[in-house]
């Protein structure tokens, strides 16, 4: 599996970040959130990143003047792809747990809101990608699900975690045309009668139908590639994030299948 993984500034960092991050890092020295996607097409469209509560991240050296927050397995397959200064050398300056770095605020590259907040989504697959997901709620289903959730509970998760309304309140714009919507995740969402983050099943559904008809059908809405359909504009959009040092490729070893007779 081949992702893009992209750069997300740390602008501020949440006050138990901030505290555990104190002296870890150059001055100097910036700290990106690094999430892993199959859309690089859809960024002009993120509204927050989600990290795993429950998962822990290292804040990995990169180079002099940069560092990751990623898990340590994907830190373990980037040291091998040419992606840190160093081949095959991992430098961990610190290890964060996700609910500590919720509330950051971050810069995302090519979106409509150039700073948006790290949020928790308890699904997020500490095996897949780098742990660090970046929520487009037009386009992905289980981000719409979710921004849905935590804006229906904000009263539960501002207890838990601190969050903050406005945190939510960014607007969903439309980046991609599609014959039945331009906004596709919402109305997959609605039709499906998807209820919450829970909803594993139909969600799963949900996300196939959205990858066919947004890769296939899709047209670009917004952006420098606007009216290119999806399928021409996806490699385009995501060379001029790898030119712009704002995204790098991320490959992702396939998983092992063990038999039991070892
Ligand atoms: C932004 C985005 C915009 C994504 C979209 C999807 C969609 P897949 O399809 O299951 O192989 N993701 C990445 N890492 C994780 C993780 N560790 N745990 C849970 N979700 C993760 O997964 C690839 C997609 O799942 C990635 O692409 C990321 O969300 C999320 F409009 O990034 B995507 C129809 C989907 N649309």
């Amino acid at each position: 599996q081949e992702y893009t993984a992209l750069k997300l500034k740390v602008l501020e960092w949440a006050p138990r970040a901030a505290e555990l991050i104190q002296g870890k890092v150059p001055e100097d020295a910036s700290v990106y959130l690094c999430p892993a996607t199959l859309r690089p097409e859809t960024m002009y469209g993120q509204v927050c990143c989600f990290v795993g509560p429950h998962l822990t991240y290292g804040v990995f050296k990169a180079s002099e003047k940069e560092y990751f927050v990623i898990t340590e397995r994907a830190a373990r397959n980037m040291a091998y792809q040419g992606i840190f200064e160093k081949e095959g050398v991992i430098e961990e300056a610190e290890k964060i747990q996700g609910s500590d770095l919720i509330g950051t605020l971050v810069h995302a590259p090519l979106s409509f809101h150039q700073q948006v907040r790290v949020l928790p989504m308890e699904t997020v697959l500490a095996t897949k990608g780098t742990g660090v997901v970046t929520s487009v709620p037009s386009d992905s289903p289980d981000d719409c699900a979710l921004m849905d959730e935590l804006a229906r509970k904000i009263k539960h998760y501002n207890d838990k975690y601190g969050i903050k309304e406005e945190w939510l309140k960014l607007e969903i714009r439309p980046i991609i045309q599609t014959p039945t919507s331009d906004l596709l995740a919402r109305h997959l969402v609605e039709k499906m009668k998807i209820q919450s983050p829970k909803d594993t099943q139909k969600l799963q559904e949900a996300k196939e139908l959205a990858y066919k008809e947004g890769f296939y059908q899709g047209v670009m809405m917004v952006g420098d590639f606007k009216g290119e359909k999806v399928e021409v504009a996806k490699p385009k959009v995501r060379e001029q994030l790898i030119k712009s040092g704002e995204a790098f490729t991320y490959a992702e070893p396939e998983n092992k299948v063990v038999s039991r007779s070892g």
